[in-house]
């Protein structure tokens, strides 16, 4: 019997830790990270694991979950990728062959307008589940934080999860929140 594959791509701005996120998740080292943006460029594909799906007893059903992490995709306000050619082809794709999205906003940059528009167009047109995660959240306070989850979840629409890649705050709760996804039929 056949798995079905299912794919979840990270995605976001360059250097807003979706590598550190996609190692974070596999607990240990499978995604390269750096402080220079623009580090990831071809998309990064590695086996999670199998996961029993539904409710279904007699027959199980098992999917082979796959993280893809994605090159950084606009810097700030620009509107257009800043990748080219053949790197920018592979992570369209990857963003097309996504069962689910998992969408990076670095903590003190905020969301910017492009990544906005991407959000509400994977969403709405291209129908794709997505998680929301503001990362860094080691790096602003309280207050901050709120108001920074307030305005995320205003503008997407959708709820947004604080984490760390660093300190791993949120990281299990995103990952519960990952694989409640996918069992529940996703
Ligand atoms: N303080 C803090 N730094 C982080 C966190 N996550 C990542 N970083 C740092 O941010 C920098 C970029 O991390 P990466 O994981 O390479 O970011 P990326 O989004 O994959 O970057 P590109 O592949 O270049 O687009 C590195 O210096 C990381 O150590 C975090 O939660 N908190
Ligand atoms: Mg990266």
């Amino acid at each position: 019997m056949e798995n079905k594959i299912f794919k979840i791509a990270i995605l976001g701005p360059e250097n807003a830790g979706k590598s550190s996120i996609m190692n974070a998740l596999f607990g240990k080292y499978v995604s390269l990270v750096s402080e220079v943006g623009g580090t990831t460029k071809m998309p990064v594909k590695r086996y999670w694991g199998k996961l029993k799906v539904g409710r279904e007893k007699k027959q199980p059903k098992f999917v082979d979950v796959v993280f893809v992490d994605l090159g950084g995709l606009y810097v700030r306000e620009k509107q257009s990728p800043i990748m080219v050619g053949s790197v920018l082809e592979q992570t369209y794709k990857e963003i097309d062959d996504a069962d689910m999205i998992i969408h990076v906003i670095d903590g003190k940059e905020g969301l910017s307008k492009s990544f906005e528009r991407l959000h509400h167009l994977l969403k709405f047109r291209y129908r794709k589940p997505i998680i929301v995660v503001i990362n860094k959240c080691d790096l602003i306070n309280g207050d901050e934080r709120r108001q920074l989850k307030n305005y995320v979840e205003y503008r997407l629409n959708n709820r947004a999860l604080l984490v760390s890649a660093l300190t791993r705050e949120g990281i299990d709760d995103l990952m519960e929140a990952i694989l409640k996804y996918i069992k529940e039929g996703g």
